[in-house]
């Protein structure tokens, strides 16, 4: 299984990079106060410190930011939906309870996800206007249905497998809030995928039926979760200035060889079969081999025509709307204990 222990070095370029990387700024500094202040950010950024909130930053590394920040943080709560689906309908009081925590848990990391893009200067308010609007993105994993119970425990061992995956590196990233966030969300998904791992393991200690809907479920999500890592580097066109600048710490391919590798031995103690013949150990790579990813039904996803695109979107929008008057609770409470506490201290 994956921990915070589970490190990865840094990688070499992605395949489309054009040159060598270093962390350096690319923004040409028009004034003589800019150029001092891009010189500073860079100095940090070469000796990998934090680039905090309150530090001079090129406004396309700010833009970087709450672009993947605030995608991030709405995959974190439409991922709560297709897993929630499932509350209601658990086999046992115990997995009832640890699914109604994984799922708080997923609403709690696009609490924290929020919170650090809100510090780069974007309203919580339009991050969400753009996700409710169909403008903003989010994980294509999250479009395809929950059909049986095995999905749920193949959403934790793979799913949240490949997040922690792709997440691992990112606590190390130059921006100090997102970095510091991950943490605590790696800790958690790592608890995520320990137990849809074993609630598997219990499925396939059970009847052949049992045994043949973990099959089914691994075999309707394995592919999707290849594509969860991103386009092929070579078609990333976020991908090198990601790492120059500390964002990216590890390219969409090495992250997605690296999934593989950590999955195959794993697949073989739960006792499935991954659905692609070719499959197989390359001695001289010292890597899986794996076959071709459809790109196209990933793009088709990612532009909003996947299975359940729509219903994802709808059901956000309308818990959006009918949490109206909790905001507006909330808010009226803090108010009014803010002109208690006023009033407290003139009296004092
Ligand atoms: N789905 O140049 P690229 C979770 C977009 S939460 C949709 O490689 P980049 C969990 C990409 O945004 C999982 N879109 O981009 C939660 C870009 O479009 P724009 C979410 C995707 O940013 C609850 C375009 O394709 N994790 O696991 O360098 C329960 C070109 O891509 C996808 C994160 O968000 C995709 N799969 O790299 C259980 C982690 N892939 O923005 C589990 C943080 C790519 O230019 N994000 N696109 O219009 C990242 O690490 C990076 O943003 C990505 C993409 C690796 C996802």
């Amino acid at each position: 299984m994956y921990t915070q222990s589970f490190n990865v070095p840094d990688t070499t370029e992605p395949t489309g990079a054009k040159a060598p990387l270093s962390l350096v700024g690319v923004v040409s500094p028009l004034s003589e106060q800019d150029a001092a202040a891009q010189t500073r950010f860079d100095t940090k950024l070469n000796a990998d410190q934090k680039i905090e909130p309150q530090d001079w930053m090129p406004e396309a590394y700010r833009k970087t930011l709450v672009r993947q920040i605030s995608q991030h943080a709405h995959s974190e709560i439409v991922g709560m939906l297709p897993e929630g689906n499932w509350i209601s309908r658990a086999p046992s009081l115990k997995r009832k309870a640890i699914l109604i925590a994984k799922v708080q848990d997923e609403g709690g990391h696009g609490l924290y996800l929020y919170s650090a893009a809100e510090t780069l200067g974007t309203s919580r308010d339009q991050m969400l206007a753009d996700l409710h609007s169909g403008k903003a993105k989010y994980s294509s994993i999250f479009n395809y249905p929950t059909l049986t119970w095995a999905d749920v425990g193949v959403i934790g061992w793979l799913v949240d497998g490949a997040a922690i995956m792709n997440q691992i590196p990112l606590c190390r990233c130059s921006y100090g809030p997102y970095a510091r966030a991950m943490i605590r969300v790696c800790k958690e998904e790592s608890f995520h995928q320990r137990q849809g791992y074993e609630s598997l393991l219990t499925l396939m200690r059970g009847t052949a039926e049992q045994q043949a809907m973990v099959q089914d479920a691994v075999n309707r999500w394995w592919w999707k979760c290849l594509a969860m890592f991103g386009p092929p580097d070579s078609d990333s066109p976020n991908s090198v200035q990601g790492m120059r600048w500390g964002i990216k710490r590890i390219s969409n391919d090495d992250l997605r060889q690296k999934f593989v590798d950590a999955t195959v031995p794993q697949a073989e103690v739960l006792g499935v079969r991954l659905p692609d013949p070719e499959l197989k150990w390359n001695e001289a790579r010292q890597h899986y081999d794996f076959g071709a990813i459809d790109w196209d039904e990933f793009w088709a996803t990612v532009n909003g025509n996947g299975p359940c695109n729509k219903e994802r979107l709808a059901t956000r929008v309308k818990a959006h709307q009918e949490g109206q008057w909790v905001r507006e609770a909330a808010l009226a409470y803090a108010n009014k204990q803010a002109q208690k506490n006023s009033l407290k201290q003139e009296a004092a």
